[in-house]
């Protein structure tokens, strides 16, 4: 099998310390099958940014590779382009998103200089993967310097419908410069569909069936891969020492009472504005709930320099103030709004101890606390998942409460069905879903890409 070349923003850690996240595990796993090098960025900013030195670190056979950038490629290309200008757009919100030539700019160097700094290490018969929006120009720049290897790229997060990316200024090159890839992975079907009916529609490209379509010359599969997890791993988190701590706290705190948990970072695209007016809805809508059901929300932040995430963090504490003054009694509080991080064991525990699994954001790729969820359940008492229909997990977690998240009446009448769920029921959908997470896991995620790729490339160079 030929060596592997793994590009993303961030990397690693190449050892797993159990903070590691599902993603990071399985990349390195596969990595150390082919051996390889992870590229990325630092995350630090120093002057001489990607011109700067190649940080290495081996561990087995795996190199991991990054530079630094500087702050002007920190402002335009990471949190300009990426994260101002391209995060909002796919995510659907034009409304948010900002359009700077200079971000652009930014962007197309960064990438540019990624390439250049990758290149003296690709090998004839590497191949090389590359993740997320933050690279979708680097396969173009590699193939200027007359890299031919076989390259697939990774979206994570959603690819709008052609009508909404139309909007993004010079979107057409951008998709253009994407066909340089050999084959592109989205988290669902929908995803998928919307690239190829781009390039048909905006780059009067050729839908060629079988998830292939061309134009501007190149062909290119654009095919679904869901994103998964290492289920089995996560359900073991539950019996560590980290989980089984966090789970008598949780347990002493509700005494009795029932909990129902959200886990994200702060970010627009969570829908936690909508999710706490939806618990103060049940409240509304169903009284018995009062004193008796209190809702749990992690939420680390996230980029914090964007306006709109500050925003976000305001609202929902002045959300939480509100809900809670306008419900709360002496022993009992409705939302704890808890804006930190937790270890991904101690996650695991509080999972478990929550019946219900409360996911709903307005767009997401993929999202993998939904199936964390799952995971971390009791078999013989497990919890109910509440899940919006815009998470790219819903197309495959069919067996979840399948809510719009912008209807607080729907959530509200989804959770007071999840509280009150027979045992039967909640046990048959939980198993389907669970079997399935375990089946669709984070290395066969991997595998799928990769050996796709690499049939495809034997076939084409043949
Ligand atoms: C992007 C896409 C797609 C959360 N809090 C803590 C913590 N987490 C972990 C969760 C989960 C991960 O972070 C979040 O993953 P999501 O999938 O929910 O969302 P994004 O961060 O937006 O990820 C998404 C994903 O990429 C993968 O392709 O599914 O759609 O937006 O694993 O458990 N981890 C730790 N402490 C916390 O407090 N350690």
């Amino acid at each position: 099998m030929s060596r592997l070349i793994v590009v993303s923003n961030r990397v690693g850690p190449l050892k797993d310390s159990g903070k590691a996240g599902g993603l990071a595990v399985a990349l390195v796993d596969t990595l150390r099958q082919t051996g390889g090098i992870w590229f990325g960025w630092t995350g630090k900013v120093s002057e001489e940014g990607t011109f700067g030195l190649l940080h290495e670190e081996k561990h087995r056979k795996v190199v991991m590779q990054q530079i630094d950038i500087t702050q002007q490629d920190y402002d335009e290309f990471y949190i300009g382009y990426a994260n101002r200008t391209l995060w909002p757009v796919l995510h659907y919100r034009l409304d948010l998103a900002e359009f700077d030539r200079r971000y652009e700019e930014g962007y197309r160097r960064v990438n540019e200089r990624f390439a250049a700094r990758l290149h003296p290490s690709i090998q004839p018969d590497d191949t090389i993967w590359v993740h997320d929006y933050h690279f979708f120009g680097l396969a173009a720049q590699l193939r200027a310097m007359e890299v031919e290897n076989p390259i697939a790229f990774f979206l994570h997060i959603p690819f709008p419908a052609p009508e909404i990316l139309a909007a993004l200024p010079n979107a057409e090159s951008l998709v253009r410069r994407m066909l340089a890839y050999d084959l592109i992975g989205f988290q669902t079907e929908r995803d998928a569909a919307n690239f190829r009916r781009f390039v048909v529609e905006e780059l009067q490209g050729e839908d060629l069936g079988n998830d292939r379509v061309s134009a501007v010359g190149r062909e290119v599969i654009a095919r679904a891969y869901p994103i998964g997890i290492d289920a089995e791993s996560f359900a073991q988190f539950v019996h560590s020492a980290d989980a089984r701590r966090h789970m008598a706290r949780v347990e002493k705190l509700l005494d009795g009472r029932q909990q129902i948990i959200g886990v994200d970072r702060i970010d627009y695209s969570k829908g936690l504005p909508e999710r706490f007016k939806a618990f103060e809805r049940l409240l509304e809508d169903y009284p018995e709930n009062r004193g008796q059901v209190s809702l749990m929300q992690v939420a680390p932040p996230s980029r914090s320099e964007v306006d709109s995430y500050v925003d976000i963090r305001n609202e929902l504490e002045h959300l939480t103030g509100h809900i809670n003054g306008r419900f709360a009694d002496l022993d009992w509080t409705p939302i704890r709004f808890l804006t930190r991080s937790f270890n991904r064991k101690a996650l695991a525990g509080v999972y478990r101890e929550s019946k219900v699994g409360l996911v709903t954001p307005l767009r997401d790729g993929m999202n993998l606390v939904a199936k964390e969820y799952v995971a971390a359940q009791r078999p013989e008492d497990p919890g109910v998942l509440v899940l919006s229909r815009f998470a790219g997990a819903a197309e495959r977690m069919k067996e979840a409460l399948i809510v719009n998240p912008h209807s607080a009446e729907e959530v509200a009448a989804a959770l007071q069905t999840a509280l009150t769920m027979p045992w039967e029921e909640r046990r048959e959908r939980w198993l389907a879903m669970y079997e399935r997470i375990c089946e669709e896991g984070a290395h066969e995620w991997a595998q799928a890409i990769l050996s796709d790729l690499r049939t495809e490339f034997a076939a084409y160079s043949a």
